[in-house]
């Protein structure tokens, strides 16, 4: 067993049962043109994490534990997108729609890829989602118990949907979860501030929170 000194008191894992889940580093929410931007965010705060995430990844690579990104994208037929989710709000284009990269958060579209700098290695899996949530409509509960897998470390964006939703999600589904806090980035740093609140509180509702120096220090 290895201990980290995670917020809100020690998570203890059992390496051969942990694994990464980095969420949505798309090009569709890191950079201009993509969804984050057609809803009226400032794509450039989520850009500011990639080198963190990219250490996130080697510390996982080099202890030869598990990794799976997941993209939130629909398919070209836009079958998976609900329309509620579709025509929710006035964004300046919708899902689907052509954008600069692509037709917007659609999978196989340059936007819908990860940035360059966090591409998946052999080996890693790559999930598409339709939710916010990583286990809705995919594998990934299936996924993780073939391995055995107990304990989640989570990162990417954005802190309080998708990352927040899927840590939820594997909540209810019994798994033990860290957040890898300067891994995640919202483009509200109040929400980003708030959901880690929010998951640390009452006893960790919802789970842990700790640096990635402490993880990549548990698992050298
Ligand atoms: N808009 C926003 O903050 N996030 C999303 O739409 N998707 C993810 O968080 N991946």
């Amino acid at each position: 067993m290895k201990t980290i000194a995670a917020q809100p008191f020690d998570f203890s894992f059992d390496p051969a049962r942990l694994a990464l889940i980095v969420i949505d580093m798309q090009r569709d929410f890191i950079e201009p043109g993509g969804f984050g931007a057609t809803l009226g965010n400032d794509v450039r705060l989520l850009s500011a994490i990639v080198p963190t995430v990219g250490r996130l990844l080697e510390a996982f690579r080099g202890a030869d534990l598990p990794i799976i990104h997941t993209r939130e994208c629909h398919k070209p037929d836009l079958s998976d997108c609900p329309p509620a989710k579709r025509l929710r709000g006035k964004p300046s284009m919708r899902i689907g729609d052509p954008g600069t990269m692509g037709r917007i958060l659609i999978a196989g579209e340059p936007g819908a890829d990860i940035v360059p700098e966090l591409a998946a290695k052999p080996g890693e899996i790559v999930l598409d989602k339709p939710g916010k949530g990583a286990f809705y409509a995919t594998p990934l509960g299936d996924i993780l118990a073939e391995r055995g897998i107990t304990h989640l470390v989570l990162a990417g964006v954005t802190t309080e949907v998708c990352v927040q939703t899927t840590m939820r999600e594997a909540n209810d589904r019994g798994f033990e979860c860290l957040l890898a806090e300067d891994a995640t980035e919202s483009y509200f740093p109040e929400f980003k501030k708030a959901a880690l609140d929010m998951i640390r509180a009452q006893g960790a509702i919802v789970g842990w929170t700790a640096t990635v120096d402490q993880i990549a220090e548990a698992l050298r």
